[in-house]
């Protein structure tokens, strides 16, 4: 099976996800630079900001990245056409059907590779010429889907041609292997990334993640429609416990209006979405990129090792 690295031209087969608000063109390069594909997060961006946020992760890396277009995005439209324009070669899509720009991306010769959170959207995607999927699991931070890494991975692995990518809960070398095991040729991370130094959020950001345990994580949205798996603290307990009690949905969209930016600029770790996967337990330390992709791949490497000498089936 090729590996994600043979496929994208990366020293690694790991993919950094393009976190809204957070995947700078800064951020983005550094990834790159560190080994793995770098994404830009729209999320959070206008027009000109991709615009220029695409141009500095140019000047900053001479490896290769890419643009993650979030579909809920109101100018989605807009930032389809700047990345032909600009000229990226690699552009990931979340929280969304991209099927009415796959035509225009695949004419600009780009490496298109939606993420979906159920085998029947990857089905659907592949005849529009996808060159690879990302099956993104409910244990992912930020906008998620119903399904398990563990349960998603192997169905979008049988319901598809195109290489599969893993995400949702990855976030060492055990991690990476069991995608591997799993039947992907590779991993997306997030949540880890977030306890890197290169990373833009706020220092309270990074410390309530260092503190965070397994079950720290609540999904807000999933009754009124937007699921987004959040850091618990007072903002998100409070919005789950209106939800439940019937709040209509404008009331809900007030109270989370801004609030990622809260957290990743002012670093309010009460009333802020601290959007972050269920793998934040496993986050102990603040380290360079660099150093938590080389020791992913080679604690990987080491993990399928001595799967092969230890276990005996
Ligand atoms: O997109 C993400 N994660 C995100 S986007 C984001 S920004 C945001 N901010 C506030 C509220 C909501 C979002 C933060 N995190 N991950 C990729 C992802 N895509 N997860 C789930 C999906 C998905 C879900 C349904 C993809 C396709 C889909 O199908 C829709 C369809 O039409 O079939």
């Amino acid at each position: 099976m090729k590996l994600l690295n043979e496929i994208l031209g990366t020293k690694y087969p790991i993919i950094q996800g393009g976190m809204a608000n957070i995947a700078t063109g800064e951020f983005a390069a550094a990834c790159s630079n560190a080994g793995a594909l770098g994404l830009i997060g729209s999320g959070g961006m206008d027009a000109d900001s991709l615009r220029e946020n695409i141009r500095r992760c140019r000047a900053l890396t001479d490896k290769p990245f890419g643009v993650n277009i979030m579909l809920m995005h109101p100018q989605a439209d807009e930032f389809a056409k700047i990345v032909v324009e600009e000229g990226v070669k690699i552009v990931t899509t979340g929280a969304g059907n991209p099927g009415k720009y796959m035509a225009a991306w695949k004419a600009a010769d780009i490496t298109v590779i939606p993420v979906v959170a159920a085998a029947i959207l990857a089905k659907h995607l592949e005849p529009l010429g996808i060159d690879a999927v990302i099956a993104e699991g409910t244990e992912s931070g930020g906008h998620v889907g119903e399904m398990t890494t563990m349960a998603l991975v192997p169905q979008v692995v049988d319901a598809v041609h195109v290489p599969v990518i893993a995400a949702g809960g990855i976030a060492d070398g055990r991690g990476l292997a069991a995608a591997l095991a799993l039947g992907a040729c590779g991993v997306q991370v997030g949540t880890c990334l977030l306890a890197s130094t290169e990373c833009p959020i706020h220092e309270n950001y990074k410390a309530a993640l260092l503190k965070a345990r397994d079950s720290d994580t609540i999904v807000t949205g999933r009754i009124s429609g937007t699921p987004v798996r959040v850091l618990k603290n007072r903002m998100s307990r409070e919005y789950v416990r209106q939800e439940k009690a019937g709040a209509d949905k404008m009331a809900l969209e007030r109270f989370t209006l801004g609030s990622l930016r809260k957290a990743v600029f002012d670093g309010d770790t009460e009333s802020g979405s601290l959007m972050a996967g269920q793998a934040a337990g496993l986050l102990h330390e603040v380290r360079p990129v660099e150093e938590i992709f080389a020791l992913m791949v080679n604690d990987a490497k080491n993990c399928i090792g001595g799967l092969h000498k230890e276990i005996t089936l």
